[in-house]
């Protein structure tokens, strides 16, 4: 016989699945034990992909990252107590990022909560903004399961997640939701049956009509695409006749409009200072000169909403919109002019590129020499090339920059592969000097968090490697700091699949983005280094070896080129030193 708890279990799951949910994550725990064995069984006859973590922490950012992959909410399965408040930071990132997630958290029965009960707390409520959605569903109790009750209660979880409501329509943010379930005695039973698969998946049209935006008479026009801004900012760009500023995260960093060294732009009077207009895609969080544009007088301000649950909106009277549609004013009001547009986008593409090619010459001398080829006639070809190769081998020799480690990731990383880029200086470092390329890039920059970042990366590494047979590499950047906080998530625990990933990590001993902050030139050189930059000497390549995972050190530019192209028949930690 099997218990109400199992046959809730399963038609709970059933219902999920038809809805188009492919991910669970669970972690071990007993009150949660028919939510589990359900999906060990789904799993089985192949409906579910089920992921098993012993710490929710990371369960939880493997979960965004699955979502964040595939776009379909993933399920994490937790039992009670701090086991659901381990969820919390990747909560409030789905939260604030627009991440499709559903918590699936069981609980104690009424009767036993408020009394002191074993690993009980309030469930309910326990993420209290950071979801949009939350029901508190009895303990089912024996007799028939009302099955259609199961299954419209999970379409809603599903629809709520993906930011619409159970008819279909798309209303709100995308972002996370909570299903607590309640279980008594006898929390399981082994048998089980699997409800026939009736799959609806839901799908979700957007209501609203986009807004008109007409093409300025006078270029004045920049438009912005901070995180996960997708390729329509660049399209828009192109169709308005404007510069477009991309952060590295955007998906928008390519194509003929597209300007580098955008900071410096943005400060001088002769660009940023002639901006009129800033049309925003996405969530910018890069720089300080994008919300000082967005705030400045005489700048008008149109924001098309992004997925997380905020509008960026530093100046609070921007004009926020759910999408929009160029047009160009009718030529009897002053028609537009093509050539001038090409004129105040060619300035800001071309200078930018100067600016960027300068300060590479000015932080990297040799390698520039390195490159140009002389071409004096007074010696022989084969001297010169000699000397060239001399010089090439040298360079390849010296220690690695952090923009020398950006470039590399970014030059071997091609459409078919992920680029994942942790919090702090690198993903800036990766922002201030890549060129335009349409590859996929992910960062958890709906708090920037340095927390759960490996967890992350192998979420897109494992659903791109099950989904997209052409699937290549998934490459997470990280600090060291950042590596070391996430590092219970590089535990896989047996039969658990592996990912095809890489952790390149710059390793400077420490949190060197703080040594950038003013109070640096002030503060006591002790007392910084130890709260702020907390220096460590942890043996990453013997971490590695107890998790199971190769360890590749690339001390120069020849080894890392190297490392990161090389094959490995699993997941890698490849360490960078850099210097502090
Ligand atoms: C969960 C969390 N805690 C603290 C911070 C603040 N923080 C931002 S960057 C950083 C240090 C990162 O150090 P590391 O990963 O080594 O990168 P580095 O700056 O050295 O390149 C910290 C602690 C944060 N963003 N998230
Ligand atoms: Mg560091």
């Amino acid at each position: 016989m099997t218990s109400p708890s199992t046959e809730y279990a399963l038609s709970l799951l059933a219902s999920l699945t038809d809805a188009g949910v492919r991910d669970v994550v669970l972690s071990p725990g007993s009150r949660s034990q028919a939510l589990a064995l359900a999906a060990a069984e789904f799993e089985t006859a192949g409906r579910l992909t089920v992921h098993v973590r012993i710490d929710e922490r990371s369960g939880g950012f493997l979960a965004l990252g699955l979502a964040a992959e595939t776009g379909v909410p993933s399920v994490v399965i937790t039992t009670s107590g701090t086991a659901v408040a381990n969820l919390h930071p990747a909560v409030l990132e789905a939260h604030h990022s627009g991440v499709p997630l559903i918590v699936l958290s069981a609980d104690r029965p009424r009767e036993m909560r408020g009394i002191g009960a074993n690993q009980t707390t309030v469930q309910p409520g326990l993420f209290a903004s950071a979801v949009g959605w939350v029901r508190d569903v009895e303990a089912p109790r024996s007799g028939p399961i009302d099955h259609e009750a199961v299954r419209t209660l999970a379409r809603e979880a599903v629809a709520e997640a993906l930011g619409g409501d159970s008819h279909g329509a798309l209303g709100r943010s995308r972002g996370p939701v909570q299903l607590n379930v309640a279980f008594r005695e006898p929390l399981s039973s082994g048998e089980q049956s699997l409800p026939a698969a009736r799959p609806e998946p839901i799908e979700l049209a957007p209501t609203a009509a986009p807004t008109a935006l007409e093409v300025d008479t006078d270029p004045a026009t920049l438009v912005v695409a901070g995180h996960a801004a997708g390729p329509e900012a660049e399209a828009v760009a192109r169709a308005l006749g404007a510069p477009l500023v991309a952060e590295v995260s955007s998906g928008a960093r390519f194509g003929p409009h597209l300007v580098s060294s955008y900071r410096a732009l943005l400060d001088d009077a002769d660009f940023g200072g002639r901006v009129r207009r800033v049309v925003v895609f996405g969530h910018p969080t890069l720089s300080r000169q994008i919300p000082s544009l967005l705030t400045r007088d005489g700048v008008e301000v149109v924001v098309v909403r992004a997925a997380g649950a905020e509008a960026y909106d530093p100046s609070r009277s921007a004009r926020v919109v759910e999408a929009v549609e160029v047009t160009r004013a009718s030529s009897g009001s002053g028609s537009t002019d093509d050539a001038a547009h090409r004129a105040w986008v060619g300035r800001w593409v071309h200078t930018g590129r100067r600016l960027l090619e300068a300060e590479a010459a000015r932080q990297d001398p040799d390698e520039t020499d390195a490159t140009t080829v002389e071409g004096s006639s007074d010696r022989s070809e084969a001297a010169e090339q000699a000397e060239f190769l001399r010089r090439e081998v040298q360079l390849l020799r010296r220690p690695i920059t952090r923009r020398a480690l950006a470039e590399a990731l970014w030059r071997v990383s091609w459409p078919h592969d992920r680029l994942v880029l942790g919090a702090s200086r690198l993903i800036r470092e990766l922002d201030q000097v890549v060129p335009g390329k349409k590859i996929p890039v992910h960062a958890n920059r709906g708090l920037a968090g340095i927390d759960g970042t490996i967890a992350t990366a192998t979420g897109m590494a494992l659903a791109s490697q099950r989904d997209d047979p052409a699937a290549g590499t998934t490459r997470v950047l990280v600090g060291d700091l950042t590596l070391l906080h996430d590092v219970g998530s590089m535990l896989l625990g047996l039969g658990e699949t592996r990912p095809r990933l890489q952790v390149v990590v710059g390793n400077d001993g420490g949190g060197t983005i703080f040594d950038g902050l003013e109070v640096a030139a002030t503060a006591s050189p002790e007392a910084m280094t130890r709260v702020q930059f907390t220096p460590h000497e942890v043996d990453l390549a013997a971490l590695a070896l107890a998790y199971g995972w190769r360890h590749v050190e690339a001390a120069t530019r020849a080894e890392l080129d190297q490392a990161l192209v090389a094959r490995y028949d699993g997941p890698v930690v490849i360490e960078v030193p850099l210097s502090r």
